[in-house]
């Protein structure tokens, strides 16, 4: 029996790029075959809880601007919630879905509480998942939102913190498995600092290097397959935080014996508010060897905030899905909208048409980078303008059979005078706009 929420609707359809019914995909097909694969096995869309059916629609200045009939804590609020998210997955045709603990379940007065809490919502969402065939992309614990956390979960000067959070992780990973998961998330919410003048910068990040040890260890202990990500962001709500980026938690991977343990979860909100692209921080994961999974929400480019936004850049996603695809496409990962409305977007349908257009967004850019990667039409040049390191002598020179000196004679001796080439950015980019 349907809650209603949505009204009469229970299946978004395929109508084509001339539909002006807000209620249809225009170019997402689960079915069609991009570079020989499904477009739905390319995307792996996921739909997370928090921002769409927990977020009051609060901001700094406003409290909830949405009426959802789940706002509550208790058990009846929690299942009620879950029906309308499954009614939502199964009307966007979203393969997956994602949570935080604190999401599914009410939240309890101690961590006896908390876990019975999400035991039962467990087995109610597993009922959930084998009715309509949804799976689960990711779980993640919530250590940042209650004032238990405010000064961090495994950073925490005091032992208590880290001891409930860890816990909590391990009660995170047990329900992840046994909704079989296919990813497990820690985002560092509250890892990092306001202030130096009051942070033990190294004993921080050997909790966390610790932490996260443990939660790879109990992983392998329980016989979990799938991978544990890290969510770089590099501020907000602390000052600074430990996983500020790609290239810090690859060091901090490193540092700690994780780098074969560990990949990331780049969002694009976050790569923005590193002062990277979303393209930089996914060249280099898959370049590091560390790429999972992506969280597909942007920031607004003047406010400077985390605002979580839906896509509608094709041109950014294209880009965005090229690196996908040079990295070999998605494994244990996946497409998730950690996007929420903005606040004045109060009506149920407005739910839905914000997934519509974010897949329909990430439809056509993984379309315009499978063509770009069909035609070579980035890596024929690409190629080019690396070719003189195909040279005997240019290979010596990286394979460790040179040194400076021999290097040296080899350029008086051969007056090597290098020619500069042009690198045509803007033929690159002329080229990008034919496919998007
Ligand atoms: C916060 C954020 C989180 C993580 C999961 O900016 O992105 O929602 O994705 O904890
Ligand atoms: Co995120």
């Amino acid at each position: 029996m349907s809650t209603g929420f949505f009204g009469s609707i229970d299946r978004i359809p395929y109508a084509g790029p001339q539909s002006d019914d807000p209620l249809t995909f225009r170019h997402y097909q689960a079915d069609e075959l991009v570079l020989g694969k499904r477009m739905e096995d390319h995307l792996r869309f996921s739909v997370c809880y928090w921002h769409s059916f927990v977020w009051p629609g609060n901001d700094p200045f406003g409290a909830q601007s949405f009426e959802r009939p789940w706002f509550g804590n208790t058990l009846e609020d929690a299942k009620l919630k879950a029906d309308v998210a499954f009614e939502m997955f199964t009307a966007l045709g979203a393969p997956y879905y994602c949570w935080h603990d604190a999401d599914i379940r009410p939240e309890g007065g101690s961590f006896a509480e908390n876990t019975a809490n999400l035991d039962v919502m467990v087995d109610y969402l597993g009922e959930k998942m084998e009715a309509t065939g949804v799976k689960l992309l990711w779980g993640t614990a919530n250590l940042f939102s209650h004032r238990r956390y405010m000064g961090g979960a495994a950073t925490n000067p005091d032992p208590d913190v880290f001891a409930f959070a860890a816990a909590t992780v391990k009660t995170c990973l047990d329900a992840t498995h046994k909704l079989g998961g296919e990813n497990y998330v820690l985002w560092g919410g509250r890892e990092g600092y306001e202030t130096l003048l009051n942070t033990d910068l190294e004993r921080e990040l050997d909790q966390m290097g610790r932490f996260l040890n443990m939660v790879v260890e109990y992983k392998h202990k329980i016989g979990f397959k799938g991978a544990i990500l890290i969510e770089p962001k590099p501020q907000e709500p602390t000052k600074h935080q430990y996983d500020f980026d790609v290239a810090t938690v690859y060091g901090f991977l490193k540092r700690y014996g994780l780098e074969n343990e560990v990949r990331v979860n780049v969002e694009q909100g976050h790569a923005i508010l590193a002062g990277h692209s979303f393209e930089h921080e996914l060249a280099l994961a898959r370049t590091l060897g560390i790429f999972g999974s992506i969280d597909m929400n942007r920031n607004d480019y003047q406010s400077g905030w985390d605002t979580d936004q839906f896509p509608n850049n094709v041109p950014e996603m294209a880009l965005a899905y090229y690196q996908v695809l040079q990295a070999g496409g998605f494994s244990t990962g996946g497409t998730n909208f950690d996007s929420k409305l903005r606040r004045q977007s109060i009506d149920p349908q407005d739910l839905l048409i914000a997934h519509i257009g974010g897949m329909d967004c990430c439809a056509q850019g993984l379309r315009a980078a499978a063509k770009m990667v069909e035609d070579g039409a980035l890596s024929v040049p690409l190629k080019e303008r690396y070719s003189g390191w195909s040279d005997q002598h240019a290979k010596q020179m990286l394979s460790g059979a040179l040194g400076l000196d021999d290097i040296a004679t080899h350029v008086l001796h051969n007056d090597v005078n290098p020619r500069p080439r042009s690198g045509a950015q803007e033929k690159l980019e002329n080229i990008v706009n034919r496919y998007v």
